[in-house]
């Protein structure tokens, strides 16, 4: 009998018609209540402000249909809360199935906000947030006015639960919604409202949302704000960047609705060197990113490129600015609307619709293209900063291989071409670096393989005096030599895990084998100058000359001995044969290790640097760019390494 007057007589239908829809209403707002977290994150100030936004949002719904363009909060002095809109109003006429109200739909079922939305607004599918139901279960007390048609109507709830039916409530000049709610002190902490962070929300919202006027005013203690953005997220973008020193002065902005879809972002490049990208879909900050932030990504990073080529900023050789570049010191703002959003991920803050990727990048592109070519001043502020920016990571980049190889070189496996001892503690090894293959070869042969290591080195070394760090590393000679000694090098250079406690140069006594000798001592100065320090290298001497009188054979190993030895045998009358060793590889094997090799009769140079800081000069001025002081020197220094015998 009720239902039947209830359809006939709308009014008197709200007032009798709640025993179908109680259970629906109970089934949620107790849900809601016995676990508020589930809907609104926590029971603290964070929840509490998150009742705000819940009722911000339908209206900032509204004003993005295009139907509202005032929106205001106002905290009031017994911790209750206004949120007042001049929307179209939410319609109080009775849903065909659910038989009550729109408004009490949206007001006590879940997500029902969303699903009347959907139809009827223009571009936007809402926010999706949890909705007013949860806002209305979570408060001791809620009223809410509609203003619409001419009229006002009224209805209220104690704890989500209607206290009566929509009424009447007299004339109304515009049309509007007002929702004044008291959060329950038995669901928070403390009813404790933050200015300042609701502020932070708002302006962002009236940011978001060019033309909406935002207030917020606490009666509380008598202040408030108004947000009101007419240039929308450019303005957003100029406060971010304030106080930094921006690349050109007004932000790029760009905007394009396609059907259903707003494409909006504005750009400006600052001084410095991180990026500030926020990206918003349907007002909601999807801090994780998604598909309108991967299109706007791959679209700067495209046109910079091509507009860096085209006016040859980047010239033809040089390789291509990396998506890094594009962002260093980039503050962005990409806000897309659109009809039915896709949140994703484990806090739903990341956008999935994957039509969105292809068409902010074409609308963003299209617009900074365009920007690009109408701006070229700008332009070429913007492109300095990202080639300046690549520059940069080439040289990080640079650095850390360095630092990986010089890592990956302490670990190495041994050259292949090493003939290692056999002896295992480093006190008793040595090291032979030989020049060239066939003395290498000798070596291998005629040394003690016990204790003695050979490592052949192909060639000329790699003069690190003028060489890159980077350039030093890819020279295989070099890291051969790394590589066998084990202890790494310059910083990360370890001593202790030196494999030979003697490092023997051993090269060819002609013009050839002094250069190769040093440029080994400017690499092992440079590199490993602990190794000199210790007194751990060595430089061998082979012999110039053998002098053959009769059945003996004299090695001699320098041209003053020599005179003393020929001026002996001439004066016995001797017949004597001289030769003349120029080469390593001139020798056998056995005469290598009698000569060179064979600790009881070899002689070995220990290299040892006094004067470091002399040192340093005299390599640089060795090694180094300059010819003429180098000259100098060599005349001047022809012998002065230090003589020590073993
Ligand atoms: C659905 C339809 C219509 C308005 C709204 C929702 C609406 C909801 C809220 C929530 C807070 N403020 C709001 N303002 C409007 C209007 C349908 C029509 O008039 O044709």
């Amino acid at each position: 009998m009720t239902k039947e007057k209830a359809s006939t007589d709308k009014k008197k239908k709200v007032t009798s018609d709640y025993s179908a829809a109680d259970i629906q209403v109970l089934g949620g707002r107790e849900a809601v209540r016995r676990r508020p977290g589930m809907y609104i994150g926590s029971t603290d100030q964070r929840g509490l402000h998150h009742l705000v936004y819940e009722i911000a949002y339908n209206s900032i719904d509204e004003a993005m249909a295009g139907y509202c363009t005032r929106i205001t909060v106002i905290l009031q002095e017994d911790d209750s809360v206004n949120v007042e809109d001049n929307g179209r109003g939410i319609p109080v006429d009775i849903h065909p199935t659910t038989k009550i109200s729109a408004l009490e739909t949206v007001m006590t079922v879940l997500h029902a906000g969303a699903k009347f939305g959907g139809k009827t607004y223009q571009v936007s599918g809402g926010l999706h947030g949890v909705g007013a139901s949860v806002v209305n279960a979570l408060s001791s007390h809620l009223e809410i006015i509609i203003c619409r048609d001419g009229k006002k109507y009224r209805q209220e709830y104690k704890k989500g639960i209607p206290l009566g039916p929509v009424c009447e409530a007299g004339e109304a000049d515009g049309t509007g919604t007002t929702v004044t709610f008291l959060a329950d002190v038995e669901i928070f902490d403390k009813i404790d409202y933050n200015f300042n962070a609701l502020s932070e929300r708002l302006r962002e919202m009236a940011y978001l949302n060019k033309g909406l006027e935002i207030r917020l005013i606490d009666k509380r203690r008598d202040d408030g704000k108004t947000f009101y953005f007419e240039g929308g997220i450019t303005g957003f973008v100029r406060r971010l960047n304030r106080g930094r020193a921006v690349r050109h002065r007004q932000p790029i902005y760009i905007s394009k609705q396609v059907n259903h879809t707003i494409v909006e972002a504005a750009i400006q490049y600052n001084d410095g060197f991180t990026d500030n990208t926020l990206c918003f879909a349907n007002c909601v900050n999807t801090i994780d990113g998604g598909t309108h932030l991967t299109g706007f990504r791959s679209a700067l990073t495209r046109v910079l490129n091509d507009y860096a080529h085209k006016s040859k900023l980047l010239k033809e050789n040089d390789s291509n600015l990396v998506g890094d570049d594009s962002r260093e010191g980039l503050t962005a703002i990409i806000s897309v609307k659109l009809s039915e959003p896709q949140f994703e991920g484990q806090t739903k803050s990341k956008l999935g619709n994957i039509e969105i990727k292809s068409l902010v990048e074409s609308v963003i592109a299209e617009g900074l293209s365009l920007y690009l070519e109408e701006h070229p001043d700008e332009a070429k502020k913007i492109i300095e900063k990202c080639i300046t920016s690549a520059k940069a990571r080439e040289a990080a980049r640079k650095a850390r291989d360095l630092v990986i190889r010089k890592s990956s070189l302490d670990t190495g496996t041994l050259p292949g071409k090493l003939a290692d001892c056999s002896e295992k503690d480093p006190a008793h090894c040595e090291l032979y670096l030989v020049e060239g293959p066939s003395a290498g070869g000798s070596a291998k042969e005629g040394r003690n393989r016990r204790f003695q290591a050979i490592l052949p080195l192909r060639g000329k070394i790699l003069n690190v005096e003028k060489a890159t760090p980077d350039k030093m590393l890819a020279h295989e000679e070099i890291r051969f030599i790394i590589t066998a000694l084990g202890t790494g090098i310059d910083d990360a250079l370890d001593l202790s895990r030196l494999r030979y406690h003697r490092v023997i140069l051993m090269t060819d006594a002609d013009v050839d084998g002094s250069h190769i000798r040093t440029l080994l001592l400017t690499f092992f100065f440079r590199h490993m100058p602990a190794l000199i320090n210790s007194g751990h290298l060595y430089i061998a001497q082979p012999p110039l000359y053998s002098i053959k009188s009769g059945k003996t054979k004299q090695w001699v190993y320098s041209d003053t001995e020599k005179e003393e030895i020929m001026d002996k045998l001439k004066g016995s009358g001797k017949k004597m044969e001289i030769q003349r060793y120029k080469g390593l590889g001139e020798m056998s094997a056995e005469q290598l290790w009698d000569t060179t090799m064979n600790p009881a009769t070899r002689t070995l140079l220990s290299v040892s640097v006094e004067d470091v800081a002399k040192a340093d000069t005299v390599f640089s001025m060795l090694m180094g760019g300059e010819v003429l002081p180098r000259k100098t020197f060599i005349q001047a220094h022809a012998k002065s390494v230090k003589n020590l015998d073993i």
